[in-house]
Parts: C-alpha cells; structure tokens; sequence
C-alpha cells in the first residue's frame, strides 16, 4: 500500500463530503455560512475524519454511514478551534496559516459561526442515523458526545483556562490533555469502529490505539510549539509561553518529551497488531504523525 497515496485519497473524499454537508451561503444570514466555511475549509488535515474512516475500514464496516460521521467530527473540531482562538480564550491571530474567524468575521460571528458548526455536527448525524435506522450510529453518536462535553473536550479547555500563569503538577496537565485534545481523537476511533460494527475486542483495541495516539498527538504539538517556525505551523509559535500555560515540555523537558511521543506510538502500533494488514493503515498514520512537524 502506498500510505501516503491512501491519506491524500481519504483527504480529498472527506473534502468532498465536507462541502456536500455545510451549505452555501444563502438568505438573510448568509455571512454565517461564509464564517463557517471559511475556518472549514482553512486548510486542515482532517485527521479526525481520516482516523474514523481508517477505523471504520480496519474492523471491516462497509456502506456510506460513516461519512456524515467523519465530516461531524471535523465541524465540532473546527468549532472548538474558532472558539479556541477568540480573544476570551488564546486570543490567536492565525490558525492554518490564515487570519483566524474573528479577525475576519469580528468576534460575535466567530462564536455563531462556532455554535453553528456544533449544531451542525449533530444535526448530520442525526439525518443520518435516521436514514439508516441504525442502534450502532446512536452509540457512536453518544461516544462523540461525551467526548466532546464537559467530561472531555469542554472539560479540559476549563481546565486549560484556569490553569494559565499557575503552575500546575504532572497530574492536572495530563487531565487537561486527555480531555481537550485526547477525547475526540479516541472519539473518531472508538465511534469509527461501532459503525463498522466491529467486535467489542476490536473496539477495546482502537479505543486504547486511540488514547494512545491522541497523547502523543498532544505532546507533539508541546514539541512544536517550541521547536517549530510560524511558517510551517500556520500559527504563532511559542504560544504556550506566551498565554502562561504548562505544557509537557516545559513540565519534562525537550528529550524526554519526545522519547514520550515515540513510546506512545509505538503502544498505539501494538494494539493494532491483531488487526493484521487491516490495521496497517492505522499503524503507519501513527509513526507518521509522531515526525510530523505541523
Ligand atoms: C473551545 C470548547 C473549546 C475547546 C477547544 C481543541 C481545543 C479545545 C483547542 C485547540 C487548541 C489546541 C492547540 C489544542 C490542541 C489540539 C490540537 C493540536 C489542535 C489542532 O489540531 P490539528 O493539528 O489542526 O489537527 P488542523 O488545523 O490540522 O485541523
């Protein structure tokens, strides 16, 4: 398989159902549909999606159910990044090497063009549990749910606001990595991997695969942020300093940070090995997204 080949295909075919899914700009309060679509469609690397759809595939599903489902999760993502980047909370500038929603928008559309991808998200996936009268979407629904809510991604942002200019111990920073940005990477995974209706083993598997991946996707950006330039980020670098947050690197360090990563994608590539080639998707997205630099 050409991995590379296979990631750029699944890019594209979430691009594609991501422009089918949020609408043109139309009627009175089309400026909405504009600020929406602007951040949707900034640039991302819908990873989110592509691990759904490579779960989804690893455990065998078949059928256009996932999708909707893939494309959900990019619009709560998104949503959580045009939120995330408001004066109230980071008060960023550029996000995917672009002007970020409020700077373009002003901030009263930018927190309405958030709220409408999050509504969005759950209106797609309820037309498309309904269409396929499925018991299996309502689970993955309430997986993604949850860890989007106050007992994941929600909860780690709090977390995250009122930790800034605080020192915090190891324990608070790792509450607030597996909820803000560890939750819904497992999410993608675990959700994926009920609607392809796979065996309660192998949705422990991409579950665990899932938590692993999401940490280490978390650290990275700790990495990043420090080691990184703006041009190949897309957004400021430095960041964590500059808003008073810990992160794993300034609690651990530089090596010991990224000997971290590599521990948890290599943890993660083990709980794919029972999935055989079917998994191998999943393992390579796992050591490629540990060298990625942005
Ligand atoms: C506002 C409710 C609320 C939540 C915000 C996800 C999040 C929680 C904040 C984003 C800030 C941040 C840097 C989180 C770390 C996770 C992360 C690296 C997000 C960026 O995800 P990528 O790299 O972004 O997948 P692209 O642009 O490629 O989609």
């Amino acid at each position: 398989m050409n991995f590379k080949k296979e990631l750029d295909t699944k890019v594209d075919i979430v691009n594609q159902y991501l422009d089918g899914f949020i609408p043109q700009a139309q009627g009175y309060a089309e400026v909405i549909y504009d600020a929406m679509r602007y951040s949707s469609f900034a640039g991302g690397k819908r990873l989110r999606p592509i691990l759904m759809l490579s779960a989804f595939e690893a455990v065998g599903g078949v059928g256009e159910i996932v999708y909707p489902f893939a494309c959900a999760l990019e619009m709560i993502h998104t949503f959580s990044l045009i939120h995330d980047d408001l004066p109230a909370m980071d008060n960023d500038d550029y996000r995917r090497g672009k002007l970020t929603n409020h700077k373009v928008y002003g901030e009263g559309l930018a927190i309405l063009a958030g709220d409408a991808l999050l509504n969005l998200a759950f209106e797609t996936m309820i037309t498309a549990t309904k269409k396929h009268r499925s018991w299996e979407a309502i689970d993955a629904m309430d997986v993604i749910a949850y860890a989007a809510g106050i007992k994941g991604m929600i909860g780690g942002q709090v977390v995250d606001l009122i930790s800034e200019n605080k020192i915090i111990d190891l324990d608070t920073l790792h509450y607030i990595h597996k909820n803000k940005t560890t939750a819904i990477i497992q999410a993608a995974l675990k959700a994926g991997a009920l609607l392809g209706k796979g065996t309660p083993e192998e949705i422990e598997a991409l579950d665990k695969f899932g938590y692993c991946l999401g940490m280490a996707f978390q650290i990275q950006d700790d990495i990043l942020d420090i080691i990184s330039t703006q041009e190949e980020l897309g957004k400021p670098i430095k960041s964590d300093e500059k808003n008073g947050k810990a992160t794993f690197v300034s609690l651990k360090g530089l090596d010991f940070s990224k000997q971290y990563v590599k521990q948890l994608s290599q943890d993660a590539i083990h709980y794919m090995e029972d999935f055989k080639e079917k998994g191998q998707f999943l393992s390579w997205l796992s050591e490629y997204l540990m060298s990625r630099t942005y």
